[in-house]
């Protein structure tokens, strides 16, 4: 494949507080907010914001608090505190991309990919298999 990648869609951030952040990300660094969901299965709350003008915008800023004590969000600030949790790089084909890493030896947590943000499909490898990054992959859907 020539080219994997289309662009990094999103940094992810985990934070105890989605209002108290959101209102970070608005009032202080002058983001957008362009999207909140709940998404259970991920056990998170989340935000997309940006600043830019394409569409679907590239480099936005999600921001994840865990929805339960036993999350994967919750473990993560357990463990390391707020922070950046994941980088998220924007496919047009994951299924292919999916196939290729896996043949490169690059572990991905799911089998096939599940429901992301706004009906995106993701997946992710394993940071162990990436130098300590966790790598979300996102093919976004048609609520983007
Ligand atoms: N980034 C980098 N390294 C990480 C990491 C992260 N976000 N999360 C865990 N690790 C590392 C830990 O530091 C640890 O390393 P050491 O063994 O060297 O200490 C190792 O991975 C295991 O960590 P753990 O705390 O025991 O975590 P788990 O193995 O239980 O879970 C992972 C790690 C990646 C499997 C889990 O975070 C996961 O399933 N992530 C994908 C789903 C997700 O992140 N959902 C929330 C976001 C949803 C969305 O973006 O839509």
């Amino acid at each position: 494949m020539e080219n994997m990648f289309v662009c990094i869609d999103h940094v992810g951030y985990a934070v105890p507080d989605l209002d108290a952040a959101i209102a970070f990300h608005t009032d202080v660094l002058g983001f957008r907010l362009l999207h909140r969901e709940v998404n259970e299965e991920q056990g998170v709350a989340e935000a997309m914001l940006g600043t830019g003008s394409q569409q679907p915008e590239s480099a936005q800023v999600q921001l994840l608090a865990p929805l339960t004590e036993d999350s994967t969000i919750a473990k993560f600030i357990g463990k390391n505190g707020p922070g950046v949790q994941q980088v998220c790089y924007r496919v047009d084909d994951i299924d292919a991309v999916c196939a290729e890493l896996r043949a490169k030896g690059v572990r991905l947590l799911y089998p096939e990919p599940k429901r992301g943000t706004a009906g995106a499909r993701i997946n992710f490898a394993h940071p162990k298999d990436t130098g300590g990054i966790l790598l979300e992959l996102t093919q976004p859907g048609t609520e983007h």
